[in-house]
This record gives C-alpha cells, sequence and structure tokens, in this order.
C-alpha cells in the first residue's frame, strides 16, 4: 500500500527527474538528512544528473546545499561527484564532498549545528528556494511522518519557498510518535525558554506542520539508509573506554555525579561506540543521554535496560542495528526522542542537564587547546558538528583519542594546535590509549605536565618535555609559556619527512 494515503498529498506525486527541474541553478537548498540517516534519496541524484547534462552542454549550474549535518554518497557524493554544490552547510564526512571543500570549488560553512537552522532562518544565507524533506509516511487524515532524523528540516520547511517531499516506505511506520517537534523556536527578540527538564521530556508534537500549497512535488521512494557501520572495538579504543569508565566511576565515588551519572553525549566514531559498549558491562544503572545521534552501542543499552531515555535527533547505526530499529521502533519509540537540531544541541538544556560531553579530536595541545576538523592546520576532515554545541555547555567535556596518527609517525598530543577549534577553557579531561589527563581546576603549566605525562605516546614524551622546559626557560615564558617560532615544529615535520618524529 502506497505511504502516500491521503488523496489530497497524492495529487501532488511526481518523479524525482520531474521534482528536480524546479531546481536552477543558483538556488539554495534546504535538505533533511543527518549522519547517513532521513536524507532524500531520489531527488538530489536527480538533480546531479541534471547538473551534469548541464556542464556537458556547457553551462553553469550550481546550488547551495544546507543539511542537518552529514549525508550519504546519494547526496553528499552525488552532487559533489559533478561539481554541484556552490555552497555547502554544516558538518559532512564524504570523502568526494571534502574533496570539492579542500580543492575549494565548493565553499564550506563549518557552523555550529545548533545554530545552522535560526541563521538561515534569519536570513545570513540569502534566500532558501527550495527544501527537500524526507518523510516516513503521509496519512489518510494528512499527518505528516518524520522519518529517520529531524536534523534541520523544521528550519528549512519554514524558511523555503517550495518544499520537495520524498515519501520513503523503506522507513519504518513504527516511527510514528518517536518524534518530538516543539514549535516553540523563534528568531530574537521572540525567543521563550526551552522547557526540557529532563532528558527523555517531550514538549511538542509527533508530526511536521507543512503548509499545502508550498509543496511542489511529492516523490514515492522505498531506498534504506546508508551509514557506515562500525569497526570492530580493537584494544585502544576498549582501553579508552576503560579510562573514560573509570573516571565517571571515581567522580560517583566522590559524590560529584550521580549514581546514574548525568546524560551522555557521545560524539561520532568508533572510540565513542567503545565507550557505550563498556557501560553494557559496567556498574551504572538508569542512565540518560541527551545528544545527537543514536549509535549501535545505545540500541544495545536500551535492550539491556541500562538506557532508560535517550535523547537524539538522528540515527547513525550500522546496517544490522539500522535493521533492528526498523523491526521495532514502535517499542523503541518508547526511549527515544528524536528532536529538531537546535533543540537536541541547544546550549540551554545542555547547560541545564549537566550532559557529559565526549568527543573525538585530531590533535589537542599541551595546553588542552583542541582541533577536531583540520588535518595540518589545512585540509578539512569533517566538521565541528556538534562537539562545539556541546563542548561549550556540557557539565564535564572530555576528549577521546587514540595517541598517534598515520601509524605512529603522527602525534595527536602537540606543543600547540595547527587549528583551533575548542579552547583551553572548554576543555576538562583527554583520554589517549596511554592515559587520563584530568585538567580540571589547573593552570596552563599543570596542564601541559599532567597532558604530556598522562596521554602522550612514549616516542613524543621526550621531545614534548623538552619543547615545554625549553618554552618555560627562556626569558619570554610567562602565563602559557611558547617558543612561538618552533611551535608548529612537529607539523612542519610532519609535512617535509612524513614523520613528526625528529
Ligand atoms: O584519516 O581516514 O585518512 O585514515 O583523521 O581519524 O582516528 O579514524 O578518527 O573517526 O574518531 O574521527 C575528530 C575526525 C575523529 C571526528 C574526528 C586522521 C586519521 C584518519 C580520522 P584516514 P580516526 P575518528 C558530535 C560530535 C568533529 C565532530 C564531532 C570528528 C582521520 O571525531 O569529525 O565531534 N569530530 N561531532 O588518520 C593528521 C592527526 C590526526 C589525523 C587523526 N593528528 N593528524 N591526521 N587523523 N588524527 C557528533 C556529530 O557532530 C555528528
Amino acid at each position: 500500500m502506497s505511504r502516500v494515503a491521503s488523496e489530497k498529498w497524492r495529487s501532488k506525486l511526481t518523479s524525482a527527474e520531474d521534482a528536480a527541474k524546479f531546481i536552477k541553478n543558483g538556488m539554495n537548498v534546504g535538505v533533511s538528512g543527518f549522519t547517513g540517516s532521513g536524507y532524500p534519496k531520489a531527488v538530489p541524484v536527480a538533480l546531479a544528473a541534471q547538473i551534469k547534462e548541464a556542464h556537458d552542454r556547457g553551462e553553469e549550474f550550481k546550488v547551495g546545499i544546507f543539511t542537518g549535518a552529514s549525508t550519504a554518497p546519494e547526496l553528499d557524493g552525488a552532487l559533489s561527484d559533478v561539481y554541484g554544490m556552490s555552497l555547502r552547510m554544516p558538518y559532512q564526512s564524504d570523502p568526494s564532498m571534502r574533496n570539492r571543500i579542500n580543492d575549494g570549488t565548493t565553499s564550506y560553512v563549518d557552523a555550529h549545528l545548533s545554530h545552522s537552522g535560526p541563521q538561515v532562518l534569519a536570513g545570513h544565507y540569502g534566500k532558501l528556494d527550495v527544501a527537500i524533506i524526507e518523510l516516513t509516511a503521509i496519512t489518510a487524515d494528512e499527518k505528516l511522518i518524520p522519518s529517520s532524523s529531524l536534523g534541520n528540516n523544521v528550519s528549512w520547511i519554514e524558511a523555503a519557498d517550495a518544499i520537495i517531499l520524498e515519501v520513503n516506505s523503506w522507513m519504518s511506520e513504527g516511527l510514528e510518535g518517536m518524534h518530538d517537534i516543539w514549535y516553540g523556536v523563534k528568531l530574537p527578540p521572540e525567543r521563550t525558554p526551552i522547557p526540557i527538564t529532563s532528558a527523555g521530556q517531550r514538549i511538542g508534537q509527533k508530526y511536521y506542520e507543512i503548509p499545502f500549497e508550498k509543496v511542489i512535488a511529492v516523490v514515492e521512494t522505498d531506498d534504506e539508509d546508508r551509514n557506515t557501520p562500525f569497526k570492530p572495538l580493537d584494544e585502544d579504543s576498549k582501553k579508552i573506554a576503560g579510562y573514560y569508565l573509570d573516571f565517571l566511576e571515581n567522580e560517583v565515588k566522590q559524590g560529584r555525579l550521580p549514581k546514574n551519572l548525568l546524560p551522555l553525549q557521545s560524539g561520532v566514531g568508533n572510540i565513542a561506540n567503545a565507550v557505550l559498549s563498556g557501560l553494557l558491562t559496567g556498574p551504572f544503572e538508569n542512565l540518560t543521554s541527551y545528544t545527537e545521534v543514536i549509535q549501535d552501542g545505545m540500541i544495545d543499552l536500551i535492550d539491556a535496560g541500562k538506557l532508560v531515555a535517550a535523547s537524539a535527533t538522528a540515527f547513525s547505526l550500522g546496517p544490522d542495528y539500522a535493521q533492528k530499529m526498523n523491526n521495532n521502533a514502535a517499542e523503541y519509540a518508547k526511549t527515544i526522542v528524536l528532536r529538531q537540531q537546535d533543540i537536541s544541541n541547544h546550549p540551554e538544556p545542555i547547560r541545564r542537564l549537566g550532559v557529559l560531553a565526549c568527543n573525538g579530536l585530531i590533535e589537542a595541545d599541551i595546553y588542552g587547546n583542541v582541533n577536531s576538523t583540520h588535518i595540518m592546520g589545512s585540509r578539512m576532515q569533517n566538521g565541528i558538528g556538534g562537539s562545539g554545541d556541546f563542548t561549550r555547555n556540557s557539565y564535564i567535556s572530555a576528549f577521546v583519542t587514540p595517541s598517534t596518527a598515520k601509524g605512529g609517525q603522527i602525534s595527536a598530543i602537540v606543543p600547540m594546535v595547527s587549528h583551533h577549534d575548542h579552547t583551553e577553557h572548554d576543555v576538562h579531561v583527554i583520554i589517549t590509549e596511554q592515559g587520563l589527563a584530568d585538567i580540571r581546576g589547573l593552570g596552563p603549566q599543570q596542564r601541559a605536565k599532567v597532558i604530556i605525562e598522562k596521554c602522550a605516546h612514549p616516542d613524543y614524551k621526550p621531545i614534548l618535555e623538552d619543547y615545554f622546559a625549553r618554552a618555560v626557560a627562556t626569558a619570554n615564558s610567562q602565563h602559557t609559556p611558547h617558543i612561538l617560532r618552533e611551535a608548529l615544529d612537529f607539523h612542519i615535520r610532519f609535512l617535509e619527512t612524513g614523520s613528526m618524529k625528529p
């Protein structure tokens, strides 16, 4: 049976190719999609084909693409393969997209996820011409059921002049009721408090409000979300997770955290998933999470009865877990709340609830500054994503990373970060497979000693200690000692010789 059950809405049924024809060179397009879930599967591919044909005829055809966060090959991949994007914002992680960003053919605005929707609504990016939004179903009584992510969809629906809907019958109808859309988000000066006081609390409604007259096409699809499967847990990830869990246990022992902790946020990647796996066998019960993505490990925690409320904006599930979600969505909807990203990542509930943030990094420096986005100061990897939203506003913010990269030729702990995303003011704990540096309450020079001692790989410890000692000893050693002429020598050495080792 068709998922577009309403006769009225069926009158807008169109092919993906015809829907894509509404999109013209120079337009800004807001699409659904967040970490490989809930992105439109057909219209962007059709648009990419039309862009390629135009380019083959020698015509200019590029669009601005606004999403929730990263998407999948059918969106970022297809459009960047044909050099079809003039602008992209916010977070992405597609290899082809990354190449377009770094070769300069696509301009990339790496906005904080919580800011991205409201900034478009406020007109900071000009006009939003079209929104393409994936739905699970349009019911006979005209209920518009969202799909596997909410992301920036509510903002795009409001801001766009015209809307294309993709209704994907692969999505479980059990998703109905999992979403919590709050239409109270306004721009200043009309903003009011967000009334969330616990992670699992529902404050809004289950369905989208979409003006029928704005909808220019409804396209039916039947395609799975494509998330990258997690790698099997390696020894280093397990060690890092172990240090973090010991740290949390000690915080409880010291009376600084309640027995069931505070709501957890966990970033992207395998280490985050290892932390979640560790919680499965750990001592904590009645856990909650206030985060942006539901990962495989959280599903296991829900199944085990350990995670009792989970708030996010999207799923980021490997294929097996995505299938499991699809089979049991109605049951999981009792525990999981999907919110729009300007609520899931909003500083106000994050600060109020006292979220425990845990994110990955590319490099940290000896004073606790963190680079999450740029390889060797220049090459964009993914983007800041929600890490800034959570890190700045969390109760305790932890960062996790292997101590080295590229087969040991790069140290993740460096004298000075080559790009700056999270300042020393926002970083409380840094963890590598070598150990955990708790830098709360420490001044810069104390932090440097602890970070080098606990986190640096033995191959790099001596040269970091040497740098720090000489920086302290120089005549101009002050609050945060640096020898500016040498501060980026590790990076320069890698670029010149292929290794940070001297
Ligand atoms: O490169 O793919 O060429 O092998 O960077 O590194 O070790 O696979 O790390 O997948 O955990 O990602 C910070 C990128 C870590 C991620 C980052 C190279 C390394 C590899 C990836 P290859 P790993 P992870 C909320 C939280 C920002 C967004 C965020 C991220 C590649 O965590 O995107 O936190 N964070 N969101 O070889 C040079 C170094 C390096 C290095 C790693 N020091 N120098 N290269 N690499 N360290 C969730 C959302 O926002 C959705």
